[in-house]
């Protein structure tokens, strides 16, 4: 699974008690994982169409990494990361907290 702790992901990670809270947050995406929340920033794409934006992409150490949630509660429930190669791999998850389980996986192109 995508290390985050390895990645650029701006500002974070940040320590749990200090995070804002989501309505003060507006639109931005958080991350919780291994007892940290990392604050992605605003959600810049909006890939179901439904007029809210809900993903944001960082560059990581392997390639691009696409965080989605998917059901608008602030929260990253899906990451999606693309290595240079063109191999990707798909992750999901039901809330802050659960297991990570892989959903996709395999080559673009
Ligand atoms: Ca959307
Ligand atoms: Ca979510």
């Amino acid at each position: 699974m995508v290390d985050f702790a390895s990645m650029d992901l701006g500002a974070g990670p940040v320590e749990p008690e200090t995070a804002d809270p989501p309505d003060a947050l507006g639109q931005h995406l958080l991350l919780h994982d291994a007892g940290r929340v990392w604050d992605l920033g605003p959600a810049l794409v909006d890939t179901d169409a439904d007029g809210v934006p809900d993903t944001l992409t960082r560059v990581g150490v392997s390639g691009l990494v696409i965080f989605t949630d998917s059901d608008h509660d602030g929260e990253v429930d899906k990451v999606t990361s693309l290595a240079a190669d063109g191999t990707y791999e798909s992750a999901s998850r039901e809330g802050a907290g659960q297991p990570w389980r892989p959903t996709d996986s395999g080559r673009l192109g």
